[in-house]
This record gives structure tokens, C-alpha cells and sequence, in this order.
């Protein structure tokens, strides 16, 4: 069996396409132009590139941008102080800190004070509780997108057997949660594999899905998934530099060797990477609509 790929990069268009609409209408109807604000602290490339990212996705969505980047060595307290700034700006709807802070900034601190109205990454307390409980909230931009990647693409989840590699804040923890609730791209049985698991090829070998989420590039390989199996690949690892100086990018998946086996597999790039970015749209255009409380 040769994998379908499903392609991040088409369903995200048209997400995208639909999001159009959507801030289109929030104008017209209602006046309301949904704002983002990123804040990058630092000069990590990747964050760069993925914070620019989001910005020329949200100006071509019709949604207003705010970039701010800081120096590396930033204090704290003027961090903090921006990030109350922004929650006091009803311009802004989204507020995004971009990860991972450079170490002498407690991370914590600064997802705990962006009011959890405008934490369009899903990640303060308030969020993850909801997101635990089945509540409405905003969902953190990987694990949604991995959901509507899921749901669009026609794989079933309920009562399929899901490993997740990975325990992260930002993906592991959370997609294991959502796949075995009680909604779609749910229902799942799900096992989270982590660096101290035991026997971890015998877990993957039992997946319908598999997710990995670990940073290794191509760790997950072809003796370590069954026939049939669908591949959502989370890594993006940077192995290596063109001669034209791009980065050459990878998958925690070994893909040329599990798509002979698996039923679909995302890609890297491609994949879940676009995907991110697009359900940081959706969630802006949210917290707009629940501002203007139309929803
Ligand atoms: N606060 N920090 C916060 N929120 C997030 O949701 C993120 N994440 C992760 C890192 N830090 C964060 C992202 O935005 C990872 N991430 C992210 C976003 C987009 C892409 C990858 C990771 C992406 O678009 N990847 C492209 C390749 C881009 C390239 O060439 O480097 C892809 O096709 O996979």
C-alpha cells in the first residue's frame, strides 16, 4: 500500500477560505475587525519565520496584525507589562507569546497574564481546564488543527486504537485529551507514549493513528507501525541548510519508508505546520465574535 498524503497545506486553504468570509461578514454586519497581536522575544530563525507566518496569514485573512519583537534579553516585568498592555487594547482580540521565551523568562508567568479571553494559544490554566472538561474555550492551534486535519480528511477516529509519542503542553497532553472525548475527530482509545515509556515500537504497532510529537527527526520507523496505519507527523526538524540557505526541514516520521505502508500520512512541510497557523485565524476571529458578544 502506497499512503494517501493528506495535505496540510490544502485543508488549510480552505479553512482559510471560509475564514475570509467570515471576517468579510464580522465587517460588514457588525463593524468588527478581529486583531492579533505576536510577540516574539529573541532571534531564533524558527520562531522568526513561523511568527511571520502568522502575520502575513492574518493580513491576508482580512484580520488585523500586530508583530512585536524584543531583544533577547528583555526583562520579565517589561514583558509582563506589554502583555497587560495588549489586554487592555480592545483593538486586540488574539494575544500571542511565541515559544519557547528565552530561559531567564519563567514562562509561566507570562501565559498565566494574558487574560484568558485573549489567549487565542489556548494555554493559560483557565483554557486547559475548559479544553479538559469538554467546555467551549480555545483549543491550542497544533492539536486543533490535528482534529479538523482528521475530520476533513475522512479518517475515523471513534473507537480507534490512537498512540501519541510525545507528553508536551503544547501538542502530546493535549491532543491525547481531545481524541478521547466525546466529540468529532474524537471517541478515540488513546495511549500517550513518552521518553520513559517501555517498549514503545509495540505501542505504535498497535495504532490506527499514529501522532508523533517529539522532535526526534524520523524516529517512528517502518517496523514500528502496521499496515493500514494513519500517520500524523508533528515534527518539524530542522536537519541540515541548502546551498541556497534554506533550511532542509524533517519529520519525527521516517516518511519515504512508512508510506508503504501507512493508509495517509501528513507531510512535512506541509502538513500540521499550516495548520497551526490557520487555527490561530480561527481562534482570533472567535474571541472577536465573543467580544462583540455574537457568539
Ligand atoms: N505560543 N508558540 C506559541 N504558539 C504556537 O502555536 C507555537 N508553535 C510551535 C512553536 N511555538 C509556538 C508554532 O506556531 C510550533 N509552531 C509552528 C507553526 C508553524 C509551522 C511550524 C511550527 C509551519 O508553518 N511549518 C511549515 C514549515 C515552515 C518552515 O519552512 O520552517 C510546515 O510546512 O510544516
Amino acid at each position: 500500500m502506497t499512503a494517501k498524503i493528506i495535505s496540510g497545506t490544502e485543508v488549510a486553504k480552505a479553512i482559510r477560505e471560509e475564514l475570509k468570509v467570515e471576517v468579510a461578514e464580522l465587517m460588514e454586519k457588525h463593524g468588527i475587525i478581529p486583531g492579533l497581536v505576536t510577540i516574539l522575544v529573541g532571534e531564533d530563525p524558527a520562531s522568526q519565520s513561523y511568527v511571520a507566518a502568522k502575520n502575513k496569514t492574518a493580513h491576508a485573512l482580512g484580520i488585523h496584525s500586530e508583530q512585536v519583537t524584543l531583544a533577547a534579553d528583555t526583562r520579565e516585568a517589561d514583558l509582563l507589562a506589554l502583555v497587560v498592555k495588549y489586554n487592555n487594547d480592545s483593538k486586540i482580540h488574539g494575544i500571542l507569546v511565541q515559544l519557547p521565551l528565552p530561559k531567564h523568562i519563567n514562562e509561566a508567568n507570562v501565559l498565566y497574564a494574558i487574560s484568558p479571553d485573549k489567549d487565542v494559544d489556548g494555554f493559560h490554566p483557565v483554557n486547559v481546564g475548559k479544553m479538559v472538561l469538554g467546555e467551549q474555550c480555545f483549543l491550542p492551534c497544533t492539536p486543533h488543527g490535528i482534529l479538523e486535519l482528521l475530520v476533513r480528511s475522512g479518517v475515523q477516529t471513534s473507537g480507534a486504537e490512537v498512540v501519541v509519542i510525545g507528553r508536551s503542553n503544547i501538542v502530546g497532553k493535549p491532543i491525547a485529551n481531545l481524541m478521547l472525548q466525546k466529540r468529532p475527530g474524537g471517541n478515540a482509545t488513546v495511549t500517550l507514549c513518552h521518553t520513559r515509556t517501555k517498549d514503545m515500537a509495540a505501542h505504535c504497532r498497535r495504532a490506527d493513528i499514529l501522532i508523533a510529537a517529539v522532535g526526534v527527526p524520523k524516529m517512528v520507523t517502518a517496523d514500528m507501525v502496521k499496515d493500514g496505519v494513519a500517520i500524523i507527523d508533528v515534527g518539524v526538524n530542522r536537519i541540515g541548510m541548502s546551498e541556497s540557505g534554506k533550511a532542509i526541514l524533517a519529520g519525527d516520521v521516517d516518511f519515504e519508508a512508512v508510506k508503504e505502508k501507512a493508509s495517509c500520512i501528513t507531510p512535512v512541510p506541509g502538513g500540521v505546520g499550516p495548520m497551526t497557523i490557520t487555527m490561530l485565524m480561527k481562534n482570533t476571529v472567535q474571541a472577536a465574535k465573543i467580544a462583540g458578544k455574537l457568539i
